[in-house]
Formats: C-alpha cells, sequence, structure tokens
C-alpha cells in the first residue's frame, strides 16, 4: 500500500467510529444488528469487497439487508464473484474489520492483509462492486456509508443497483462475472422464459389451463412482493395474487413473510377466508427464502409446505428426468454416471429425511446456515439443497450443463422423452438460481413442476406427514459457551449438557432434540420432535430450562 493509500484511509475511517461495547461477528449470513449500530460496520464492509474485487479480480455483491429480521435491524453480506457467500476463509478478517478500534488500528489490519493476500493495488483491473439493499428505511444511509467505504480505496468503483432481492443481486454478480447479461430486466427475461420452457414441456394429454388455479403470496411487505408483481407479468398464463407488498401499511417482517409462517405455523396478516384451499406462499423480507402453506378452515392455524417439502418435490422431478434419460440410454448415452445429492440440515423435519432415503437418495447433513449446504451441493453433478425454512436451491456442474447442451444439439431433430428430459433439465438449471436460494424463482419452479404433474397443493402435502416439532429460543448470557459438532446434532462444551439433553430425549417416542447457538440473534436455538404435538412441545420446553440451567439466567420464547 501506497502512502497515498493509507493517508486515504486514515482520513476516511475517522468519519467512521465504531459503537462502543459492541461486539459484531460476520455470523451465519453476515453481519447483522440494530441498524443505528451498523455505519461503521458497513463502511467497513465496503473497504473489504474491494479488496475482495482486487484479490479475486472480480465483480463483488455488497447487500444491505436483514432479511426476515424485524424492520428496525439490518445487515451486509458480501456475495462473492461466483455469487456465492463470501469465501469462509475471509471471514476471521471481516469480524477483525469491523471490530477495529480506531482508524490505525484498521489500517494496520488490512495493511497485514493485504501483505499476507498479496492484493496489489495498481496491477490488473480496479475494484468493481455492486450494491443493492431491500426495503428497509436504513438503508439508503447504509448503502452511503458502504460506497465510501469502497472509494477510500483508490480507483475502486461501485454501482448502486438500488432496491433488490438478495437473490437478484446474487445473480448480477455471478453474471456479470460470466460475462453474460446481468440486468434486473435480464434476470426476469431468464426467469420467466424458462418457466414457460418448462409449461411447453408437460406431457401430452394434461389439461394445463384446468388445473392453473391461482397463487397468493405473501411479500412479507418488503421487497419480494414488489418484484413478482412484475415477473408475473412475464408468465403467461400463470395466475399469482401478490399480498403484502412493501406499497402496503404493514411494517416489514411483522406478522408476515416466511420466518413467521413457518416458526408460527399461523395464517400472516393479509390473508381472508376466501383463501382457505388455495395454494398460499410467503416469502421472506429479502426474498431468498420460501414456503407454502394451506389456510385451515375456521383457524388461524395453518397446514405449512415447507422447505423439505420443496425439496422433495424437485428431488421427485429430476430423479424422474435422469431416470428418463437412464432408461433411453441408447439415445442418450453418458460417460459417467450423473450424480443427484440431497443436502439438509439437523433442522429438517425427521419424516422428509426418511422420505428422501426412502427414494434411495444419497443425503448428506450439514450445519446450518446455506454457506455450507451450498458448498455441499456443488460437489454432485446436481445437488439439491434445502433449509427446512425455505432457503435453498439447485445446483447443477458445469460437467452435466455441457452433456447436457451436447445432447441438446445432437437430439434437436427428435421430439423424444429423452429430448423433452433434456430440455426439461436445461431449464430447470436456467429458472433455479445458481448463486443462492431464491424465492421468486423457486415459486415459479414448483408452480411448474406441480403442473407438470397435476398435483393440488394438499396431494404435494401428503407425500409425507410432517413429524410435530417445536423450536425455542433461551436467551443467554454468552451463547459461544455452546459449542457443537456432528453438523450441530452434539454439543461438546458445557461439559454433562448433551448426556442431560439425551436423558430427557430418551422419554420420548420418535423423540429428536438438539441445541446449537443461532449465528443470526444472541440466543441458543432448540429444537425438537417427538410423535404428538405435546411431546414436541413438552420435550423442547424441557431442554430449554437444562440450557437455562447450564447457561445461566434468560428467558425462553
Ligand atoms: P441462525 O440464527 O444461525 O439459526 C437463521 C436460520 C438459518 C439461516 C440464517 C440466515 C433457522 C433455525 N436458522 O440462522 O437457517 O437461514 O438465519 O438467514 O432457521
Ligand atoms: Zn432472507
Amino acid at each position: 500500500m501506497n502512502e497515498e493509500q493509507r493517508s486515504l484511509l486514515l482520513q476516511c475511517s475517522s468519519h467512521f467510529a465504531p459503537p462502543k461495547g459492541v461486539k459484531l461477528s460476520y455470523g451465519t449470513a453476515g453481519f447483522r444488528a440494530d441498524a443505528t449500530l451498523l455505519r461503521s460496520t458497513v463502511y467497513r464492509v465496503g473497504i473489504l469487497a474491494a479488496l475482495r474485487s482486487l484479490k479475486t479480480q472480480s465483480v463483488i455483491g455488497l447487500m444491505i439487508t436483514a432479511s426476515h429480521n424485524k424492520v428496525s435491524d439490518n445487515g451486509v453480506k458480501i456475495a462473492d464473484p461466483n455469487g456465492g457467500m463470501l469465501s469462509q476463509q475471509w471471514e476471521p478478517f471481516a469480524d477483525a474489520l469491523a471490530n477495529a478500534s480506531d482508524p490505525s488500528e484498521l489500517l494496520q489490519l488490512i495493511d497485514d492483509f493485504v501483505r499476507k493476500e498479496g492484493i496489489s493495488f495498481d496491477n490488473g483491473r480496479p475494484a468493481e462492486i455492486l450494491l443493492g439493499r431491500d426495503t428497509r428505511p436504513s438503508g439508503k444511509l447504509l448503502v452511503d456509508a458502504a460506497r465510501q467505504g469502497i472509494s477510500s480505496i483508490i480507483g475502486a468503483i461501485s454501482h448502486d443497483m438500488g432496491v433488490l432481492t438478495t437473490p437478484q443481486l446474487h445473480w448480477m454478480v455471478r453474471a456479470r462475472n460470466m460475462g453474460i447479461k446481468s440486468t434486473e430486466h435480464d434476470y426476469f427475461q431468464q426467469l420467466s422464459h424458462s418457466y414457460k420452457c418448462l409449461v411447453e414441456l408437460i406431457p401430452n394429454g394434461k389439461d394445463v389451463s384446468k388445473s392453473n388455479d391461482k397463487v397468493v403470496v405473501d411479500g412479507a411487505n418488503g421487497v419480494g412482493g414488489d418484484k413478482l408483481e412484475v415477473l408475473k407479468h412475464l408468465c403467461g398464463g400463470l395466475i399469482i395474487e401478490v399480498r403484502n407488498s412493501s406499497k402496503g401499511e404493514g411494517a416489514l417482517n411483522e406478522g408476515v413473510g416466511a420466518d413467521f409462517v413457518q416458526k408460527e405455523k399461523v395464517v400472516p396478516s393479509g390473508f381472508s377466508p376466501s383463501e382457505i384451499g388455495l395454494r398460499c406462499a410467503s416469502l421472506d423480507g429479502d426474498a431468498d427464502r420460501l414456503v407454502y402453506f394451506l389456510m385451515q378452515p375456521d383457524s388461524k392455524m395453518i397446514d405449512l409446505v415447507d422447505g423439505d417439502k420443496m425439496l422433495s418435490l424437485f428431488a421427485l422431478f429430476i430423479k424422474e428426468q435422469l431416470n428418463v434419460l437412464k432408461d433411453n440410454e441408447n439415445e442418450t448415452p453418458c460417460p459417467y454416471h450423473p450424480s443427484l445429492g440431497i443436502v439438509q440440515t439437523a433442522y429438517a423435519n425427521g419424516a422428509s429425511t426418511s422420505y428422501l432415503k426412502n427414494l434411495g437418495l444419497d443425503i448428506f447433513i450439514t450445519p446450518t446456515g446455506v454457506k455450507y449446504l451450498h458448498e455441499k451441493a456443488s460437489e454432485y453433478d446436481i445437488g439439491i439443497y434445502f433449509e427446512a425454512n425455505g432457503h435453498g436451491t439447485i445446483l447443477f456442474s458445469d460437467r452435466i450443463l455441457s452433456w447436457l447442451e451436447a445432447r441438446n444439439s445432437d437430439l434437436s431433430s427428435s421430439s423424444t422423452e429423452s429430448q423433452k428430459a433434456v430440455l426439461r433439465l436445461l431449464a430447470v438449471s436456467k429458472l433455479i438460481n445458481q448463486a443462492v436460494g431464491d424465492a421468486l424463482s423457486g415459486l415459479l419452479l414448483v408452480e411448474a413442476i406441480l403442473l407438470h404433474t397435476g398435483w393440488s397443493i394438499q396431494k404435494w402435502n401428503e407425500l409425507y406427514r410432517d413429524l410435530p416439532s417445536r423450536q425455542l429460543k433461551v436467551k443467554v448470557v454468552d451463547r459461544t459457551a455452546v459449542v457443537t459438532a456432528n453438523a450441530e446434532t452434539v454439543v461438546v462444551q458445557p461439559a454433562g449438557i448433551q448426556e442431560a439433553i439425551d436423558s430427557e430425549t430418551a422419554k420420548y417416542r420418535h423423540g429428536r432434540c438438539f441445541i446449537r447457538p443461532s449465528g443470526t440473534e444472541d440466543v441458543i436455538r432448540v429444537y425438537a420432535e417427538a410423535a404428538s404435538q405435546e411431546e414436541a412441545d413438552s420435550l423442547a420446553n424441557a431442554v430449554a430450562k437444562i440450557v437455562d440451567q447450564f447457561l445461566g439466567s434468560g428467558s425462553s420464547q
């Protein structure tokens, strides 16, 4: 770093004093906190984004969002060159930057890091960053802080893309780095075009127009509903009714949205009894999560069709196409056996894992946080990953995509079953976001597959019956006191707590229970499953008490 760069960093940083007594951590999905605490953090993440861009010689994304958290919170996260999450190797540097106490400590950290990573400031292309934000009122100010962080690296350029869903920004970063069309318009075109391709490939004899009833979507009072209003007009016969867009009265994520619906299992605001029996869906505040639900008659309760059921629907469809190709191997010879992998976390309902195992699928469990699921899914030719909360996608390897493209041109004059299967898989790979879980593309894929199978949401929901479950959170003095192993299914610290959880769990029929520290909130999460709802509730409560005993005063919610 030359003198000019050093003094620019020192000078700019002096305007962004960190809040006193607050320790921030990059966590499961970037930094999150009350928005008033984040100016200096976002400024510093702006610097990090510019350094990441110099190091990778690629475009980097910076998104201002706190997803499903309350509207007064905000957050910041980085999209890497491939559109995925920030490389985990850079997370300790992100933590150190955010917590540096003054400009000279900050400069020292940057100096050491730049030297260690061999980052050059004047060889190669300048840093380039795409900025996005959700609809939170604090977003504009924080984007401004990010811009100032970026411009404290000489030559760095930022492009403010305005209000976007998180997956849109990730998609744009990936597209930019692949040298393909990358505007929001291109995003909408790609999604709607591949949706329509899938619908055109629905087997003969299925009357699409009859089964094409509407889907009613809760936009969490955020960005997702607004974008869906645009997308729906491009999707032919699909009827989407959007509730809770950001233009309404309600507050972001308050009594609405995928997180609320999945955790509380009740009808979100903005829905009335006239929706009973209809296919309903809910997005979260930045539209990277999606769940479906069915309203129960005469009650506020819902039947939840969660990420695990979406995963099952997608897995069935993909497997069906791969089976067609296998059955017609003479037409579509493949030099290898394409691998199909399913990735879940410990929060996946046990019934979904058994169902998928019975289909003969290869299942892998990772720790919570899509960065872990995504990484594992990318090891397969087709990897499908979902968190129960509705965040997930389907990844296609370059190897299978080139094979499918080649088969498609070989078979282009025929109209056989195998060609249709090839085209369907190619359309799915373009529809479903390859960068990150995306509620909008997930919704279109669900809609296309339901049309393809002719299933109602009720039929889909009956693929298997969820084991009753309960999730609680316990406030503790220090959540880092809980250390887990085996994809978070076992607690190794504090000593003795796992034994206490095990002996409690053993009292319940089909009991399963685990705890872990949240990466986004200051709590310990408790998850319990058992044969009945009463038993699941009772197990979760008993284990919450154990957490309280081992980890000091707190309250469960
Ligand atoms: P934490 O707070 O680490 O449990 C939550 C979700 C994750 C993930 C992140 C990021 C649960 C139990 N946890 O993480 O799955 O989505 O938020 O948004 O749903
Ligand atoms: Zn989200």
